[in-house]
């Protein structure tokens, strides 16, 4: 298969756009593309100063790649979650986060949760939950509080996560299957700053496949972390995307289609805006002053008090 742009062999042939490219002129519609989404939603400008959450993955280091391409203002930020039992899974992260910013000459910001809260993420995990559950509900509720605290802290103007198409659809099929209509009002690729102090959070890969992504970056050479979090398996999401991708296999731009037609039924009204949360239900945490619906302290100053209660019966 040939290039549509040049003669040359195509690297890479996207069925849903009907567009087969070489590698040259991927890379070029890639950072076209993700320059297109910026405006056309609206997501960022120029002047503004953006804090990128970077797990060390594909996805976060060719967002940060792009954008510095691009030339935004654009510092890092890792969250070291203290998973290493077994595998050394944050440390080799951590080292991929921090290599790509030493060769770019970028800033980077490392928060370690244990000198943060004096446990890891597993250990807090167990002592919350006793082992019961796995550790994503405490790790999710602890990056969401440093990621909104660091880019409020430092002045930043605009949070971005690399999450892509298929991350989204693979959320969205399961909020609808469990017809979660206010997460299904807050799902959506930019959410706007609100006074009560979240801060704009924006996924300016949104509409790209993971198979254009992985190009990107193996295409650039970008080093980063091939292996899972330990407990990544079995996860819900996991399973949606192999169905998603058995159908969209089947219907090339399924999983697309199923996704922007979303954005505008939402746009159109189909969920309520009451279902969600409103701001006058927002106040300061008072423990952390996050903003939080809770009565008194959010869920992370909470779940955390909890971990440590149970360190002390422990100890
Ligand atoms: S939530 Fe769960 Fe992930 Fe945290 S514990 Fe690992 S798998 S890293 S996106
Ligand atoms: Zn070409
Ligand atoms: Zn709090």
């Amino acid at each position: 298969m040939k290039c549509r742009k040049c003669t040359q062999k195509a690297t890479i042939n996207m069925r849903q756009h009907k567009l087969a490219l070489c590698s040259g002129h991927f890379l070029e519609w890639f950072v076209q593309h993700t320059q297109r989404f910026i405006q056309k939603y609206h997501m960022f400008g120029p002047d503004e100063r953006i804090l990128l959450a970077v797990s060390g993955g594909k996805d976060s280091l060719a967002l940060w790649d792009v954008l510095r391409c691009l030339e935004y203002q654009v510092d890092g930020l890792y969250i070291d979650l203290g998973i290493n039992d077994n595998t050394s899974y944050s440390l080799s992260s951590m080292q991929k986060a921090k290599d790509f910013a030493q060769i770019h000459d970028l800033k980077l910001i490392v928060v370690n949760v244990i000198e943060e809260e004096g446990a890891s993420i597993p250990e807090a995990a167990s002592l919350t939950t006793r082992g019961r559950s796995k550790p994503c509900s405490i790790c999710g509720i602890t990056k969401r509080h440093f990621m909104n605290r660091i880019a409020i802290e430092g002045g930043y103007d605009v949070l971005a996560t690399g999450h892509n198409l298929d991350d989204e659809v693979a959320v969205l099929f399961g909020n609808v299957i469990n017809w979660q209509s206010g997460y299904l009002l807050r799902q959506s690729p930019i959410l706007e700053h609100n006074p009560e102090g979240f801060i704009r959070k924006v996924k300016p890969f949104f509409r790209f496949y993971e198979r254009e992504s992985a190009t990107y970056t193996y295409l650039r050479g970008i080093d980063y972390i091939q292996q899972e979090c330990p407990y990544a398996e079995g996860a819900k999401t996991i399973y949606y995307k192999e169905v998603l991708n058995q159908m969209e296999s089947k219907r090339p731009g399924l999983k697309l289609n199923f996704y922007l037609s979303f954005l505008r039924a939402k746009e159109e009204g189909l969920f309520s805006q009451e279902s969600g949360i409103q701001i006058s239900d927002l106040h300061p945490c008072e423990t952390c002053g996050q903003p939080t619906t809770a009565p008194q302290q959010c869920t992370y100053c909470r779940t955390w008090e909890r971990a440590r209660l149970g360190k002390e019966s422990t100890d």
